[in-house]
């Protein structure tokens, strides 16, 4: 019958798997009604037309804002919380020292506690989701259950979600389960567990971020790091961005940096105007899926269909895209407002806060008006530098892989791995001060290897060692760097500007790969002169460059010491090929 060809399934009946998962869940839960989500722009508008009626949901001011609004969280729900964060796996040694871990059968326990009878009176949604373009093969599919319809909104922006995802997972047959409930937001009844050898994911009793929205830090991360490494590849906390010279080439870049430390801006990074014929395009911000291709390169694709990034700092010198892409259809979360109901944060150059993030008269004296952490929620194509391969099925190439941290000394401005075994030991070695996005102090610097800390689904230990038989598998793997563009002088002052400056380096690596620039060789790897980077038109000193390409041995001992006995924490799992790259470094600093 051709009419009946055209007429849609019923979402519950495209998967048996998915329904009956569904059932157990309603039945432990007990929710008041049951929403499959279609993916639909009618959709969104509806749920969001809702939450407006609600006043969970602010619309901003239309004129400038269009299509824009503003949620408050809870104020005690602003942040990832790593301590209530555990890796599930029968075995502890397989979480590793750098997990919370729990046994699972005792995690079960503990949330089926907590998800009994929890979504009484609210509505479930069923959000089947793809990471990855729909029809790549490297992209991997989910089903999140949450009783939070901001959680919905922003799953659609984030992900490509609704029946298309569904049909590829009746398809495909596996995928992850994630079960959400805001429960009370009780910090006090908050977890957030993973069991990756069931695919599994349950979080309960925030709304927020990272803890809420299933696919990014919890899926395309936890459990795909898991997932990565029985299936031969890597699943990397990493922006992908591609870079245009003036000769009209484009080489990708894969990029690690912790939460919070500029991904988003390098991502969407604006040549400075001295630095004519170059061009920046966006494929990720955030997460990165690296397979090693035919040809013996490493091929990236960004898991996410937008943006979850940090609002203050957004400006038209910081970040002209960010603050353009920004300005229609986006979800804001924890900003504050001025007086003609604009969204405002700290950075921007013109209006004034009238509310602070919880909605009180704006005072000084409380802190930011803005919330340190509060984000932006937009699609991906919103961005006007998007790149017109980042939906390729096949991702892109990757020519270099970057690693960085936040650090006041220590680190100069960039230097080059000898090779890939000592990258992996750059890349272990990566230390950040903190910041805003995870709960718990802020500034103070801890290991964060890969920038992965929070979010390796595995011991640390096996992770290299999978790092290091990718890299034994790559005929012509991506050179790797570390960078660190938050260096300080002895008054605290930055020494190096940042943001589409940074180009300047990156131009340099591009260089490097392709056989065209100079360095010189020091104990921690390779870094250019001052007159191996483009300075034309920079506006840093001699003494401020040197400053910034110089290693200090006394201090490098100290970091060097450090790294081993971090390392040493991971005992037998540490494989030796990274300890040898460790002694090779000793010996180049005595
Ligand atoms: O809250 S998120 O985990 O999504 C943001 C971040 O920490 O990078
Ligand atoms: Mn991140």
């Amino acid at each position: 019958m051709a009419t009946a060809a055209h007429a849609l399934t019923p979402l519950p009946q495209l998967s048996g798997a998915v329904a009956d998962w569904v059932n157990s869940v309603r039945e432990l839960t007990q929710p008041r009604a049951i929403h499959w989500c279609e993916g639909t722009d009618a959709e969104a508008r509806e749920l969001t037309a809702q939450l407006l009626r609600g006043g969970e949901l602010k619309a901003l001011n239309p004129e400038y804002f269009p299509g824009c609004h503003l949620y408050r969280s809870a104020p005690s729900d602003v942040a990832r919380v790593e301590h209530l964060t555990y890796i599930c796996t029968r075995s502890q040694d397989d979480a590793g020292p750098n997990n919370h871990w729990m046994d699972p059968q005792q995690a079960h326990a503990k949330m089926r506690e907590l998800f009994r009878g929890c979504m009484r009176g609210r509505t479930l949604y069923v959000i089947p989701y793809c990471m990855g373009p729909i029809d790549s093969p490297l992209a991997r599919c989910g089903v999140e259950i949450t009783d939070s319809a901001y959680v919905v909104l922003n799953m659609l922006i984030m992900t490509r979600a609704g029946r298309a995802a569904l049909e590829r997972i009746a398809h495909d047959g596996d995928f992850v389960r994630g079960l959400h409930s805001v429960g009370e937001l009780d910090p006090e009844r908050r977890f957030i567990m993973h069991f990756p050898e069931e695919l599994a994911i349950e979080s309960f009793g925030s709304g927020y971020g990272g803890n809420a929205l299933l696919g990014k830090k919890c899926h395309a991360l936890r459990i795909a790091s898991w997932q990565a490494r029985t299936e031969g590849w890597l699943a990397e906390h990493m922006l992908i961005v591609g870079l245009q010279n003036p000769r009209g080439e484009t080489h990708y870049l894969a990029c690690a940096f912790p939460s919070a430390c500029g991904k988003t801006n390098l991502a969407m990074l604006i040549p400075p105007d001295s630095l004519p014929g170059w061009r920046a395009f966006t494929v990720g911000d955030d997460i990165a899926w690296l397979h090693p291709g035919e040809d013996g390169r490493l091929w990236a694709i960004n898991p996410e269909a937008g943006y979850f990034g940090v609002v203050p700092g957004t400006n038209p010198e910081t970040n002209r895209n960010a603050y353009e892409m920004i300005r229609r259809d986006t979800l804001f979360t924890n900003v504050a407002l001025t007086a003609d109901n604009q969204p405002w944060w700290e950075g921007l150059t013109s209006g004034k806060p009238l509310l602070d993030w919880q909605g009180r008269p704006y005072d000084p004296a409380r802190g930011p008006a803005a919330h340190p952490n509060s984000r932006f929620t937009v699609s991906a194509r919103r961005n006007p530098g998007y790149s017109p391969h980042a939906e390729d099925a096949g991702g892109v190439p990757i020519s270099a892989l970057v690693f960085g941290g936040r650090r006041r000394e220590v680190a100069p401005l960039v230097y080059e791995a000898r090779d890939w075994k000592h990258g992996v030991l750059v890349g272990a070695s990566l230390a950040s001060e903190t910041t805003a996005a995870a709960v718990g102090q802020v500034g103070v610097t801890r290991r964060d290897p890969m920038a992965m800390q929070p979010f390796c689904g595995y011991n640390f230990g096996d992770y290299w060692q999978h790092w290091l038989n990718i890299g034994a598998q790559l005929a012509r793997p991506p050179r790797i760097y570390h960078v660190n563009w938050f260096r300080r002088d002895a008054h605290g002052k930055f020494l190096w500007p940042g943001y589409g400056e940074n180009l300047r380096v990156l131009a340099w690596m591009l260089d490097r790969c392709a056989g065209k620039a100079g360095a010189s060789e020091s104990a921690v790897g390779w870094l250019p002169r001052p007159a191996d980077l483009d300075t034309r038109g920079l506006n840093v000193g001699a003494d401020a460059l040197a400053a910034l390409l110089t290693v200090d041995a006394g201090l490098w001992r100290k970091e060097v010491a450090e790294l081993r006995e971090y390392l040493g924490r991971f005992g037998s799992r540490l494989p030796a090929a990274l300890l040898a790259e460790l002694a090779s470094t000793e010996q180049r600093l005595a």
